[in-house]
């Protein structure tokens, strides 16, 4: 039981993960004065995907100065999409700035995380054990590689890797480079191989929209203007989001203007960017604009139509010691085979032993992955899963969204500071209720119908946001404590809060 004093009480806090997620909660629950905060990290150095992923080429989609923290503009940024090396460098110098990268326990993986009595008990890879009275979970959602489920995957006898476990030992220098997958990851690596090998043979199973919105290389003169005044930036950073906002993010959810505009403008790059009619014809999707989730890319199109390029569109049968056996019976001999193949979304923080009042993770989640407004699993009190299923994705900045449910957390814990209970748990009913809604809304999202993605749980529903930006956050601004129940310790019975409903 915790005992009233004249300060309010601080809650201890274990985050797991040094990615975008956990440094923004440290830096936040430093502000309100919390400073019991374990960060666990299974590598060796913060920042998460931009840690990971290191393939030629990596770079982000959203506008670098809108995929910033609001509150950190960046002057340096270099170019109009920022590459990989330099948004892992932001995340490093903020991270050392805001004090939080002295609070990680690198290369320490937790194992378990368990709850009773309003504490959650923590296991690591490396022996310890924590204890706390919140568990932040932001082990982020695109970090389980998928690696394609084909015959004789094996056998291959050359060198073989997924893009996110880059294997920059392997000289590409003049060889025969196999690619799987046509995502916005490859889009990105194709343009680079063409650059380096002899030969590159892209297999495509489904065609992608693609969007071109011009890069550009920010001039000294811009990036001193910047550090002068840093107002401009943020400027520059609402006025990207309201842009993202009020075209591409509606252009997914129905918005038949927006829709109109965006297919549109992907019909164009492609009818402008590809001369020759065939190859155009291999590359036109046959789904709507936004299904997949629209590639921001100004380089793969010129890419492909390079003599050392080959789109391959027959299926693959099978992969061999020497290459790829496509289903036209043709041996594609390859040096490296390189799987663009992406990521299993749905696997949040496991494999890890996580254990709530009554179940484990993998019975609870057995039937759907799912968490009430994206972040409570009913069961698992006191334990927030960030960036969870249905946080709304789109082609938004995933900073946006952390800052919004970072904020939501920490009206939480605000709460338990207050005393107003020592464990909170999300309803069950609220929930299904929650769940409702967001169904409600999808039908006239482009999501629905008509394509296979990332984005589609087992029930082949898509686990996104399917109203507006603006709604989100609205919606998230102050937590529903109807939708809860609440506990102090020793106290048998959960108490309702509010009126309850269902
Ligand atoms: P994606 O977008 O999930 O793309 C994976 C690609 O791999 C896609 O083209 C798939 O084809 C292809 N794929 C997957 N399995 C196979 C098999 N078995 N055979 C052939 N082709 C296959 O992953 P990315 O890494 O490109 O991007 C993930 C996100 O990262 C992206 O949305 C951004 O948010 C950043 P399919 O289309 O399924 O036919």
């Amino acid at each position: 039981m915790h005992s009233k004093s004249e300060e309010r009480r601080k809650p201890s806090v274990i985050i797991i993960g040094a990615g975008m997620t956990g440094i923004l909660m440290t830096i936040k629950l430093k502000q309100m004065g919390i400073d019991e905060i374990t960060i666990l990290e299974k590598k060796e150095k913060v920042g998460g995907t931009w840690r990971e992923n290191t393939y030629p080429g990596v770079a982000c989609d959203i506008p670098a100065h809108m995929y910033t923290y609001s509150f950190e503009p960046n002057p340096e940024w270099s170019h109009r999409f920022a590459h990989g090396d330099e948004i892992q460098a932001y995340f490093e110098r903020v991270s050392a700035k805001y004090g939080v990268t002295p609070l990680v326990r690198f290369n320490e993986a937790v194992t378990s995380a368990r709850y009773a009595d309003a504490r959650w008990t923590v296991k690591t890879s490396k022996g310890n054990t924590f204890t706390a009275d919140f568990v932040v979970c932001a082990t982020g959602i695109l970090h389980h590689p998928a690696r394609p489920d084909i015959a004789g995957l094996g056998d291959f006898k050359g060198a073989m890797f997924h893009t996110a476990e880059w294997d920059h030992s392997v000289d590409l220098k003049g060889k025969r480079v196999g690619i799987i997958g046509t995502g916005s990851t490859a889009a990105q690596v194709i343009p680079e191989l063409v650059k380096l090998a002899g030969s590159v043979s892209v297999f495509q199973r489904t065609p992608q929209w693609i969007l071109k919105i011009p890069d550009h290389h920010y001039s000294e003169s811009s990036k001193a203007s910047w550090r002068k005044n840093p107002r401009r930036l943020s400027l520059y950073h609402y006025l990207y989001t309201k842009a993202v906002e009020h075209t591409f993010s509606k252009a997914v959810i129905g918005k038949w203007l927006q829709h109109r505009l965006a297919d549109y403008l992907c019909r164009r790059n492609l009818r402008k960017s590809v001369k020759d009619p065939v190859l155009r014809a291999k590359l036109t999707p046959n789904y709507r604009v936004g299904c997949k989730r629209i590639i921001v890319n100004g380089t793969f199109y010129d890419a492909i139509q390079k003599p050392n390029a080959h789109l391959i569109t027959d299926r693959i049968k099978q992969i061999e010691a020497k290459g790829v056996v496509t289903e036209d019976g043709k041996l594609h001999e390859l040096d490296v085979l390189v799987l663009s193949t992406g990521f299993h979304p749905f696997n949040f923080m496991r494999p890890m032993d996580l254990r709530g009042e009554q179940s484990d993770i993998e019975h609870t989640w057995q039937k759907k992955v799912q968490a009430y407004r994206s972040i409570f699993i009913p069961g698992y009190p006191n334990f927030f899963l960030m960036l969870g299923p249905n946080t709304p994705i789109g082609n938004f900045s995933v900073i946006a969204m952390s800052e919004v449910q970072t904020q939501y957390v920490l009206k939480v814990i605000e709460k338990w500071r207050n005393e107003e209970f020592d464990a909170i748990d999300a309803r069950p009913e609220a929930l299904r209720a929650y769940n409702e809604y967001l169904k409600a809304g999808m039908s006239k999202t482009v999501w629905v119908g008509g394509c296979q993605s990332w984005y589609l749980d087992a029930d082949g529903d898509p686990a996104m946001w399917p109203y507006s930006w603006q709604q989100w956050v609205k919606e998230m601004s102050e937590p529903d404590m109807r939708d809860f129940t609440t506990r102090t310790v020793g106290q048998t019975e959960p108490v309702l809060t509010g009126s309850g409903r269902s």
